[in-house]
């Protein structure tokens, strides 16, 4: 099954979570919000399947909630610590590397002069896609590719540095299965998912392409109707999560969670 997910590891924000980085105008976060926001995630990944490894709030890294930029696990066969290009984040690795350790033997890294935030990689069955990015450098890319090989899953870079709007690879395309994928127009013609079904977010709902295929049901963000209607229309199930605290700091639903 696509996405098929048992675990998943999440952190909650800390009280400083509006200490973050974010290249949005959105205002301040509101950190109680933001704690019943993840809470209310949580308990989606809990209902449809996910046993829940929670870390500790850690107010050494206001971005430390977003996980899912620390590692990359492909679930029943190996996990890599990402690296990650922003110095501030940096830190956040240490924890997430015990907590994966606890589910893998051995636990791959990308090292200097790497850099890389896994909410740019994006994976469609044994495939995957990697954003080279403000965050993940070409050296990053490459050495994730190459780990990717040795459990022959393919890949393909997509450099989005000089696409408006996007923090992350994943902040504007979405695995929704094997071969579909949901797509802001500015990456919808990228040559690199050309060989995929392409169904691009409606006008003005852009942030709705960060959607998480879990299971089975589609995880999306409160307040994008068109974009509802256009995964219904084609079949998915939806949990509708509100996620507008997290929006103020460039966070999509995927950046909140680990799965594996
Ligand atoms: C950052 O700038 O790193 C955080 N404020 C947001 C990270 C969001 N992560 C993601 O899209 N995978």
């Amino acid at each position: 099954m696509f996405a098929h997910f048992s675990q998943a590891i999440v952190r909650p924000p800390a009280r400083n979570f509006a200490d973050g980085l974010t290249t949005v105008d959105l205002g301040a976060p509101d950190v109680d919000r933001a704690l019943a926001q993840h809470a209310a995630y949580c308990d989606a990944l809990a209902r449809h399947g996910c046993a829940i490894t929670t870390l500790p709030a850690d107010d050494r890294y206001p971005d430390s909630t977003f996980v899912e930029d620390t590692a990359l696990i492909l679930p029943g066969q190996g996990a890599i610590l990402t690296r990650p290009g922003a110095p501030s984040r940096a830190g956040e690795v240490a924890a997430i590397r015990e907590a994966v350790m606890a589910h893998f033997a051995e636990v791959a890294a990308i090292v200097a002069p790497g850099t890389l935030d896994a909410g740019d990689v994006c994976e469609i069955g044994r495939h995957v896609l990697i954003g080279v990015s403000l965050r993940t450098n070409q050296a990053g890319a490459d050495q994730l590719a190459a780990w990717l090989a040795r459990y022959g899953v393919s890949s393909a870079t997509v450099d989005i540095r000089e696409t408006p709007g996007i923090l992350h690879l994943k902040s504007g395309v979405t695995a929704l299965d094997e071969r579909r994928l949901l797509v802001i127009d500015a990456l919808a013609s990228h040559p690199a998912l050309s060989g995929f079904e392409r169904l691009r977010v409606p006008a003005g709902e852009a942030y709705a392409a960060n959607c998480v295929r879990v299971n089975d049901v589609v995880f999306v963000a409160a307040g994008y109707p068109v974009t509802h209607a256009l995964l219904r229309a084609h079949g998915y199930a939806l949990e509708i999560l509100n996620m507008q605290e997290f929006e103020k700091m460039d966070g999509g639903l995927s950046c909140l969670s680990l799965r594996f």
